[in-house]
C-alpha cells in the first residue's frame, strides 16, 4: 500500500517512523510519504489560509495549494481512483470495519486541514480524481487532522499483510467480532490481594473459552451498550447463548 499525507505540520507525523508502522515502512510493506502543503504555494509568504466568505471566526485553507498538492500525489494508474481521506469532525465515523475496508486500497491520501477547514470546492473538485471520504474519529474536536491521521494509519497499517507478526492476534482483539475483548492476565497468579480468575489456571480449554466469551458480553453490555444492539439473541450461536 502507498499512503501520502499532506499537512502544514509534517513533523507531526514523525511517530509513523516508530514501532510497527516504522518497521512496516522499512520492510517495504508500506510506502508512506509526508508532504508539506506550503511547498505547493507560489507566493513569497507561502500563504495557505484566508478569511471566510460570509464572515465568521477563524481562517479557511485556500484551494490552490491543495489542488497542486493533491494533483502531485495522485498516483497515475488506470482503473480505480485513490481514496482521499479528509479528517474532519464532520465526517463519517472511523471504525474497525472502515479500517479493514481501507486496508484493501492501493493508495490512500490524507488531507490534513487546520483552522476552520479546507475550502469546500477542493472536496468537490477532488471527486474527479479520488474517491473522497471525510472521516471523523469521534464526537469531539481536534485542532487539525494530523493526530487523526496517526490513529487511522496505525489502525489501517497493522491490517496489511505481514505487518502484525501473528495474524491470530487480529482475530481475538476488541471489535473484530463486534464485541470488546475479554480481560487478560499474566504471572504472578496471586498479586497484592488480587488473584487471577481460577478458571484460567484450570487447564479446561472449553470452560476457559466459555468464560472469555461471557466476559466479552459482560464488558460490552456495561461499557458499550450501543454495541449490544447488533447482538440479537435469535442469531447467536448455541455457544454464545451458553456464555451469555
Ligand atoms: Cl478526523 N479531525 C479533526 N480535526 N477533529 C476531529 C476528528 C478529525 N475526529 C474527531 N475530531
Amino acid at each position: 500500500m502507498r499512503i501520502d499525507v499532506v499537512s502544514i505540520f509534517p513533523e507531526y507525523l514523525a511517530p509513523l517512523e516508530l514501532s510497527l508502522i516504522g518497521k512496516a515502512r522499512q520492510d517495504g510493506l508500506l510506502e508512506l510519504n509526508v508532504h508539506d502543503l506550503r511547498t505547493f504555494t507560489t507566493d513569497k509568504h507561502r500563504t495557505v489560509d484566508d478569511t471566510p466568505y460570509g464572515g465568521g471566526a477563524g481562517m479557511v485553507m485556500k484551494p490552490e495549494p491543495w489542488a497542486q498538492a493533491l494533483e502531485s500525489v495522485a498516483a497515475a494508474r488506470e482503473g480505480s481512483k485513490p481514496v482521499l481521506i479528509v479528517p474532519s469532525p464532520a465526517g463519517e465515523k472511523f471504525n474497525q470495519a472502515l479500517a479493514y475496508e481501507l486496508a484493501e486500497e492501493e493508495q490512500l491520501v490524507f488531507a490534513c486541514g487546520r483552522y476552520e477547514g479546507i475550502d469546500e470546492r477542493v472536496i468537490d473538485w477532488a471527486q474527479e480524481h479520488f474517491t473522497v471520504r471525510p472521516v471523523s474519529l469521534g464526537d469531539y474536536v481536534l485542532n487539525g487532522g494530523e493526530v487523526a491521521v496517526l490513529a487511522m494509519v496505525e489502525a489501517i497499517g497493522r491490517l496489511l499483510p505481514g505487518v502484525v507478526g501473528n495474524p491470530e492476534s487480529l482475530v481475538e482483539e476488541s471489535h473484530s467480532d463486534g464485541l470488546l475483548e475479554y480481560p487478560v492476565y499474566t504471572k504472578p497468579s496471586a498479586w497484592r490481594e488480587h488473584d487471577v480468575p481460577p478458571i484460567l489456571l484450570s487447564g479446561n480449554h472449553g470452560k476457559i473459552a466459555q468464560w472469555r466469551r461471557h466476559e466479552q458480553f459482560r464488558r460490552t453490555a456495561e461499557r458499550r451498550p450501543d454495541l449490544m444492539e447488533g447482538f440479537d439473541a435469535g442469531v447467536l450461536s448455541r455457544a454464545d447463548r451458553t456464555a451469555l
